[in-house]
């Protein structure tokens, strides 16, 4: 180990290769403080000359290294094992702009870049950089990459995949793979960028990424809808899907006991519509053209909705004040669970299709099973991605009871998505906390095609192993 260090120190300055205990301690714990591990060092570079360098010295010490961005993933994926031989490489000192490209409609980003200066730097320049989610102000866009990020704007503008043209990428032999390109169509053969994002950090370090940018809307409204039931919100979310169409740029689930949650934690935070009602619905619309021609539709929406008993009630935002609070009132929920103690989070996706008989026959099974469980269940339910997400009983330890009781009600959880054809993970991704799970969730001959591709890409495994697959 003393030469993997002398010789690192030739690579980065002494003072980005941290060893010391409280140095590294802000390294080592999750977000969420769900997981955490020891490492041997954190280093942090700021070149991607400097990041091959170091993988190419691991490689030659068989060191595993674990890429770090914000931290801020729910799956474990960042956060290293408990061995203490493994190395931290955390990329937020790689966080220029490379460069923005008008014409091109792209800006280029290295993997430190938080995710809100991204945002901010299109914005001044006129433009969208769509991707938004609770955690932007943290989270870094090489992070965003390899989870293959949601949020709220998918429904428009799609994932970060979709959003991605180009990456760099440093691969496990230390070499530098420059895709670096503003491309819209390049078939030449295997999509390399594509196996990349989402992989977790387990196929190679994504050092930067040309991202695509969008226009910014002129006009946006947002709205909070009252509805009685998951069908109803279903129902609401065709109607404006067919009325909208591509104007339809947000569409959130928050159901009661999720708000009062809210409301117990940050009282700012209550729900404006009357009474808190079952399942409150986010709505956004966003367009080119004038703010009348955007409300007008929506109004005309609502009261369809209305007449057809879809929603029992609305309030439309009145100022950007309004509307920001309604999406803070969403990404709250979040922020009030952490509040309330450690619970167990399901990230899925269930076609919609199937999604009211799989609430209320998973709810039904939850509460027979694990009497007195509090069910928090919001999401995109434009994508169909629900967070259903359960919090011990109001009493319990929640950390006796989350160790008592996680494996079985993953299970039933999973069980239940199994049953709809759904997906175990919408968009956190699998890192150490669906390890286990996946293989019976993707099937044998899936599962074998991933371990043959990480095998191939990393003979070594020293890439974030036992993370997504084990090999
Ligand atoms: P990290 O947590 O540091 O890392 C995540 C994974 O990516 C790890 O496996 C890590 O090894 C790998 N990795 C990191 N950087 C690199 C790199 N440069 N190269 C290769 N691998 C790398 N997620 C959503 O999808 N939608 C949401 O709406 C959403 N909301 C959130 C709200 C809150 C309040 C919080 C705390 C989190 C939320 N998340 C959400 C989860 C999280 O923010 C995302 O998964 C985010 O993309 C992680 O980015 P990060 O920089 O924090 O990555
Ligand atoms: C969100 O949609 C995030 O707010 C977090 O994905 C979900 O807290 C969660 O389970
Ligand atoms: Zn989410």
């Amino acid at each position: 180990m003393q030469n993997f260090i002398n010789q690192l120190s030739q690579v980065l300055e002494k003072k980005y290769i941290l060893t010391q205990d409280e140095d590294k301690a802000p390294y080592l714990t999750d977000w969420r403080k769900r997981f955490t591990g020891k490492a041997f060092a954190v280093l942090l570079p700021s070149t991607s000359n400097e990041v091959a360098a170091i993988v190419k010295l691991c490689a030659q010490y068989q060191i595993a290294l674990v890429p770090q961005g914000g931290h801020t993933g729910f799956c474990g994926g960042a956060t290293p094992d408990n061995s203490g031989k493994q190395v931290i490489l955390n990329l937020k000192r790689m966080n220029q702009i490379r460069e923005i490209d008008i014409a091109n409609q792209t800006i280029t980003l290295e993997a430190g870049c938080i995710l809100q200066s991204a945002q901010e730097k299109a914005a001044e320049n006129g433009y969208l950089f769509p991707l938004s989610l609770g955690a932007e102000g943290s989270c870094m866009i090489g992070g965003n990459l390899a989870t293959n990020a949601g949020g709220t704007n998918v429904l428009r503008y799609g994932n970060t995949r979709d959003l991605c043209l180009g990456l760099e990428v440093v691969t496990a032999k230390g070499e530098i793979w420059n895709g670096i390109k503003g491309l819209r169509k390049d078939n030449t053969g295997y999509d390399l960028r594509d196996l990349f994002i989402g992989s977790e950090g387990t196929l190679g370090i994504i050092t930067a990424a040309v991202m695509k940018l969008y226009p910014l809307p002129v006009s946006q409204w947002t709205t909070l809808v009252a509805c009685e039931n998951i069908a109803s919100t279903i129902a609401l979310l065709t109607l404006f899907q067919k009325r909208a169409n591509s104007l339809l740029t947000g569409f959130e689930m928050m159901t009661r006991e999720s708000l009062n949650l809210n409301e117990k934690h940050f009282p700012q935070m209550a729900n404006p519509l009357q009474g808190n009602p079952p399942y409150t619905v986010l709505i956004e619309l966003s367009d080119h053209e004038s703010e009348e021609h955007v409300r007008q539709l929506l109004e005309t929406i609502l009261e369809d909705a209305f007449e057809k008993s879809i929603i029992s009630d609305a309030v439309i935002a009145s100022n950007l004040t309004q509307a920001n609070s309604f999406w803070h009132m969403r990404e709250h929920i979040t922020l009030a669970q952490a509040e309330e103690g450690a619970n167990l989070k399901h990230d899925i996706t269930i076609p919609l299709s199937s999604l009211d008989s799989f609430i209320r026959e998973t709810d039904e099974l939850m509460r027979e099973k694990f009497p007195g469980v509090r069910i928090i269940n919001f999401g995109h339910l434009g994508d169909g991605n629900l967070h259903y997400n359960i919090a011990p009983p109001l009493g319990t330890d929640p950390k006796t009871f989350n160790e008592t009781n996680e494996k079985l009600i993953h299970e039933l959880v999973y069980g239940q998505v199994e049953r709809c054809k759904g997906s175990i993970s919408a968009e956190h991704g699998v890192g150490q906390l669906k390890l286990d799970d996946l293989r019976g969730h993707k099937g044998e001959v899936a599962h074998d095609l991933m371990k043959m591709l990480k095998t191939a890409l990393d003979p070594q495994n020293i890439l974030n192993p036992h993370k997504v697959v084990s090999i």
